[in-house]
């Protein structure tokens, strides 16, 4: 039943939150993001991401979920949901929704009745241990947002895991009563006409069931994965929703996967395996991580990142690709991966050029093709995401001292990702006409979707101009990746060749002006321009290619 058209397909993923405010009150909503569904579609998306908007008590802004079949209604009733769906259909857009089924909120009717008795029917949809004879944690496993991974709970004397705020418990995927509840509530998000899911950290669902203890060196924060990632049910559970769920819809998916290297993703996203279309891995996500994991003040290395580009380009096979720069989570990619003051426009084109002329499906995080960047809050009570201020309280108490601190939290912290989506330069920045649920980004005066519609050399008529390659020519698709000059310092190149269809892509991650020889097979290839990020590049590839700074550059022959 399904055909492959997520191959070709460019997702954009919309934070609802903060993208379109459609009521005054401050938090974007399904009619602000209805409204503004012409944009997306002018960009030439083809998918929206949106990330979770069932109801939420909103402690990890909706990844901790009270009711899978309700509407959050900060964004809207179910009946703006369907004017959504029906809206972005009629424009040809499609839409997935995140699905968080790892854990479910705190408030969730599963998890208050589980609390309260170890043998009523919901006694077991979570995962409940004893204390160690000391009273103490089952294990010592740290959560991502601080604190030990499991919380102890009077009433059943007991403790319960939760690897993300203890907010959020971990569903028991052990439980075939809880596995068929989530195959039930995805059936009924499909047959309501969504177009797939976004599988929230969905390499974490089958746990270990000895669960062992963590290495003392182990990042707190991340030490449950020796127990909780890529567990060793994890393929036969995605295997079973596949059977009872996906398979009987013309859906796509994408699972969100920490701690998986290529060689897992393959188990993934092998078609013949009947498991998922494509998963977000974070090998390049943690190449500027330090001692204390990802909020460090280190940049990643240049050679680093595209040896893990090719890596993951080369090693998938019959698998596929999700490319992306950033999203909810990351700081924004023009800050973190460019360079973003002086050359903020064009190291932004650069980024986007090689992401997606690359082999597998491209995503845009929201802001993005506007070359957002990193915000320059003045003060941490601007700050609101739970990951942020549990890395503050946490880097305070180790007694770090405030210049990290900042810097880190500058570097690094999600809510980069999530101020409002800059509209236009007005004191609202055509956001909201209430106060923003989070502070606005200093640069939207200058940074703003009316600034970059109205310049036919913006980031944004790049990115429609990148997609629209993608639909012209099947090698980006298909062809095969190779990589050029592996041995350059300071520029990524490489080729994707189909049959006598041949690409080349040439990226310069520096400021200075440098030469690229080309290897000999490419040096004549009399190569035309298809796209640059500077006016006047050479028409037909050259032997020598001067650089300029951040320069990228496409040719393409037949
Ligand atoms: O993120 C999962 C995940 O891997 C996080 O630990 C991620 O590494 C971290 O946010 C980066 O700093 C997903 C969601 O995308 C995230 O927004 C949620 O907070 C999390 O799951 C819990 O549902
Ligand atoms: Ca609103």
């Amino acid at each position: 039943m399904s055909t492959n058209w997520w191959k070709s397909s460019v997702i954009y993923q919309v934070y609802p939150q903060s993208f379109k405010d459609s009521n005054g009150d401050g938090i974007g909503d399904l009619a602000g993001l209805t409204e503004k569904l012409p944009y997306i579609k002018k960009l030439g998306a083809d998918v929206i991401w949106l990330n979770p908007i069932y109801e939420s008590p909103l402690v990890d802004n909706g990844y901790d979920i009270s009711d899978y079949y309700k509407i959050n209604p900060v964004y809207g009733s179910l009946d703006d949901f369907q004017s959504l769906l029906t809206t972005a259909h009629d424009l040809n857009i499609k839409i997935i929704m995140d699905l968080v089924v790892n854990h479910t909120s705190d408030r969730h009717f599963w998890f208050q009745q589980s609390c309260q008795s170890k043998t009523n029917q919901y006694a077991d949809f979570y995962i409940w241990k004893d204390p160690l004879p000391d009273g103490s944690a089952p294990t010592n496993w740290g959560s991502t947002f601080g604190g030990s991974a499991w919380e102890y709970v009077a009433s059943r004397n007991q403790y319960y895991l939760h690897l993300f705020a203890k907010e959020q418990p971990d569903l028991n995927w052990e439980n075939p009563v809880v596995r068929h509840e989530i195959y039930k509530m995805m059936r009924h998000w499909l047959a309501s006409g969504i177009d797939g899911f976004r599988m929230d950290v969905i390499s974490l669902i089958s746990k270990y069931q000895d669960f062992p203890n963590a290495d003392k060196n182990a990042v707190y924060s991340k030490s449950y994965y020796v127990g909780a990632s890529n567990g060793p049910r994890v393929h036969e559970f995605l295997q079973e929703m596949n059977q009872e769920v996906l398979s009987q819809y013309d859906c796509m998916t994408v699972g969100e996967t920490p701690n998986t290297n290529s060689a897992q993703a393959l188990l993934y996203t092998d078609p013949g395996r009947h498991e998922l279309n494509m998963v977000f891995q974070f090998d390049h996500m943690h190449l500027d991580y330090g001692k204390y994991g990802k909020f460090s003040d280190i940049r990643f290395k240049m050679s680093d990142l595209r040896d893990t580009m090719t890596e993951w380009q080369q090693s998938l096979d019959k698998g596929w690709n999700s490319l992306y720069w950033s999203n909810h989570d990351q700081p924004r990619a023009v800050t973190r991966f460019g360079h973003d003051r002086e050359y903020r426009i064009e190291s932004a084109k650069m980024l986007a050029t090689l992401l997606h002329m690359m082999k597998g499906t491209p995503y845009i995080y929201q802001g993005e093709e506007l070359a957002m960047r990193n915000v320059a809050f003045n003060s941490m009570a601007q700050y609101k995401d739970i990951e942020t201020l549990s890395v503050y309280e946490n880097f305070k108490r180790i007694g770090l001292d405030d210049e990290y601190i900042n810097k880190s939290i500058y570097l690094k912290s999600r809510d980069n990702a999530r101020t409002p989506m800059p509209w236009d330069a007005t004191e609202k920045s055509g956001f909201t006409t209430g106060e923003p649920w989070i502070d606005f980004s200093p640069d939207n005066g200058i940074i703003n979707a009316e600034a970059c519609l109205a310049d036919s050399n913006s980031v944004f008529y790049h990115y429609q101009k990148l997609i629209e390659i993608r639909k012209k020519y099947p090698v980006v698709i298909d062809g095969e990746y190779q990589l050029i000059n592996e041995n350059d310092s300071d520029v990524y190149g490489y080729v994707r060749v189909l049959n006598d269809e041949v690409m080349i892509v040439i990226c310069s991650f520096t400021e200075n002006k440098i030469n690229y020889i080309l290897p000999a097979w490419l040096a004549n290839s009399q190569a035309a321009l298809l796209l640059s990020n500077y006016p006047d590049s050479p028409k037909t590839l050259e032997p020598k290619v001067e650089m300029r700074p951040y320069e990228a550059l496409i040719y393409y022959k037949s």
